[in-house]
């Protein structure tokens, strides 16, 4: 019989393009991860920044940080780059084990005065 440890996981986000955090008056958008719904293994997330009055933000600095809550560890970095039009690129989550991952995007803003901290909750089988 198969199991599925997710189905399970009260902590976890349910997975739904444009998922949506804020932290104060920045907000962060998963768009689009690929595969959809995050899997085990290799994922390519297409993240948005927003600023307080909806504005697209283009030249923040992002990082990228998986971690598992459960285990204390985290994995390898994510690479980040640009896209444009306030939509950032971070490929190579990998999230290898079962479980529940916390992705941390940590933003500062063009202007380097306001950073922001925003984790979404993934749960992989
Ligand atoms: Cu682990």
């Amino acid at each position: 019989m198969q199991s599925s440890m997710c189905a399970m996981e009260t902590r976890a986000d349910t997975y739904a393009a444009g998922l949506s955090k804020a932290d104060g008056t920045t907000t962060v958008k998963l768009l689009e991860s690929n595969p959809a719904p995050p899997i085990r293994g290799q994922n390519d997330w297409t993240l948005e920044v927003l600023d307080g009055s909806g504005q697209p933000v283009s030249g923040a600095k992002i990082t990228v940080t998986p971690f598992m809550p459960d285990h204390g560890h985290g994995t390898t970095k994510p690479t980040i780059s640009e896209i444009g039009g306030g939509k950032y690129d971070a490929a190579a989550i990998y999230m290898y084990m079962p479980g529940l991952w916390q992705v941390t995007v940590d933003v500062t803003m063009p202007t380097g005065m306001t950073t922001s901290s925003v984790k979404f909750n993934i749960c992989v089988d």
